[in-house]
C-alpha cells in the first residue's frame, strides 16, 4: 500500500471534515474468506457462469440446476468465516457512531458475513438479499423465512458441496499430490484454466437432474417451490432497502464512499458511487484488480480488502 496515500486517507477519515461515510461492498470483500466472486475466473460453477444462473429465467427453466448452485453457495457461506476486512468495517461502524458520525454499509453480498462480523445491523443494508432467506414462488403466497441455515435443504440437494475445479486443474493437483513435475506450479494463476468447456465435452461436469418433488416446497401454501431470497437480474431490489439508502444519501452530504471489492458493474448498486461524487464526496477504492481502480480520482488501494481495510480503517 502507498504509505503517502494511506496517511492522507487516514487523516481524512479521522477528522471532523469526514462526518458521513458510506461503504459499498462486493464479492471481493469475502474473497479471502474463500467465497468465489462473480466475474473473472472465480465466476464459474460446474462450468456454468454464475451470472447466467442468477436470473428468474434460469430458475423457471431448471429450478433443480439453480437450487444446486445456491445449495453449494449456502454451504460455502455457512463454512466460511468473516475475515479481517469484515471486522475492520464492523469496527468502523461502531467507532463512527461513538464519535457522532453517520455510517452506512451497503453490501451487495448475500453471504451474511458482515452480520456475522457483528456489524451493527442498523447500519447495514443487504442490497441483493440473503442466501439464508427463503421465499415462496407462488404469485399469491407471501411466505418468507429468514435465517434458515439448514443444509442440505432437501435430501436430494445433498452432494452439491464439492468445490468446482476445472478438470485440468484437478488433474494437475493430483499430479502435484503425487509429487511429480508440476510441484511448484501455481495452478490458480494459470490463465489457460479459465477456458470454459461445453456440455458434451469430456471436461463437462454434470449436475444432478432433480425434479420439483426433490426441491424445497412452501410449508404455507404447500404447492409453490421455495427460492433463495436473493435479487436476480431484472428483479427490483427490496423497496425498503432502496428507501433507506436514499434517505441516508439525501438527508445529508456523504463525505466519503468506501468502494470495497466490487467491479461496480451491477446497477443500481454501482450508481451510489457517482451519487456521492456528485454531492462533492470523496471516494476510496479497495480492489485487487488494477483495472477496477481505473477512472477513480480518489484514493486507490490495490490489494486484498481483508489486508487493506484493517490498515486503512483502524
Ligand atoms: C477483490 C478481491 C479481494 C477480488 N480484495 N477486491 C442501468 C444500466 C445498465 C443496466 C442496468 C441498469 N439498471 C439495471 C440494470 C440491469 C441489471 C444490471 O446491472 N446489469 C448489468 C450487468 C449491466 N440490474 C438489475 O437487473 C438489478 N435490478 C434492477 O435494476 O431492477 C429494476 C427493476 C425495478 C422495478 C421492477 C423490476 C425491476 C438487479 C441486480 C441484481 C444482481 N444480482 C446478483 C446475484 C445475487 C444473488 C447471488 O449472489 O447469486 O448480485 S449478480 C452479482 O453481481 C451479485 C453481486 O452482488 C453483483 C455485483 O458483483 P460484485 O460484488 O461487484 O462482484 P464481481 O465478481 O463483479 O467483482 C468482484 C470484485 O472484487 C472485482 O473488482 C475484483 O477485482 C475484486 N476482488 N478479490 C479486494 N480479495
Amino acid at each position: 500500500m502507498n504509505q503517502g496515500s494511506l496517511a492522507s486517507f487516514h487523516e481524512y477519515i479521522t477528522t471532523d471534515k469526514c462526518r458521513t461515510i458510506l461503504a459499498l461492498c462486493g464479492a471481493g470483500l469475502s474473497a479471502s474468506s474463500g467465497l468465489p466472486t462473480f466475474r473473472g475466473s472465480g465466476g464459474l460453477w460446474k462450468n456454468y457462469s454464475s451470472m447466467d444462473l442468477a436470473t428468474p429465467d434460469a430458475f423457471n427453466v431448471d429450478p433443480g440446476l439453480v437450487w444446486q448452485f445456491y445449495s453449494y453457495r449456502r454451504y460455502k457461506a455457512i463454512q466460511a468465516k468473516p475475515n479481517k476486512g469484515h471486522y475492520a468495517l464492523s469496527e468502523l461502524s461502531k467507532v463512527a457512531a461513538s464519535k457522532g458520525k453517520k455510517f452506512l454499509t451497503l453490501t451487495q453480498n448475500v453471504d451474511g458475513l458482515s452480520k456475522r462480523a457483528h456489524h451493527d445491523p442498523e447500519q447495514l443494508l443487504e442490497l441483493h438479499g440473503s442466501l439464508f432467506t427463503l421465499k415462496c414462488t407462488s404469485f399469491d403466497c407471501t411466505y418468507t423465512e429468514n435465517n434458515n441455515f439448514k443444509h442440505p435443504l432437501t435430501p436430494q440437494l445433498q452432494g452439491c458441496e464439492e468445490e468446482w475445479v476445472n478438470p485440468r486443474k484437478r488433474q494437475r493437483r493430483t499430479e502435484n499430490e503425487n509429487g511429480n513435475e508440476h510441484e511448484n506450479e501455481d495452478v490458480d494463476n494459470d490463465d489457460k484454466d479459465t477456458v470454459v468447456s461445453t456440455p458434451g465435452s469430456p471436461e463437462f461436469t454434470p449436475v444432478k437432474d432433480i425434479s420439483r418433488s426433490g426441491l424445497p416446497t412452501c410449508p404455507q401454501c404447500k404447492t409453490g417451490l421455495l427460492r433463495p431470497g436473493v435479487v436476480w437480474f431484472g428483479e427490483s431490489l427490496p423497496f425498503k432497502v432502496l428507501d433507506q439508502a436514499d434517505q441516508f444519501i439525501m438527508s445529508q452530504k456523504v463525505d466519503l464512499i468506501l468502494v470495497i471489492g466490487t467491479s461496480q458493474s451491477v446497477w443500481p448498486a454501482a450508481g451510489y458511487v457517482n451519487r456521492v461524487k456528485l454531492q462533492g464526496g470523496k471516494v476510496a477504492i479497495f480492489n485487487t484488480d488494477e483495472e477496477d481502480l481505473q477512472g477513480c480520482d480518489g484514493w486507490k488501494f490495490l490489494g486484498d480488502a481483508a489486508e487493506l481495510l484493517p490498515q486503512a480503517l483502524m
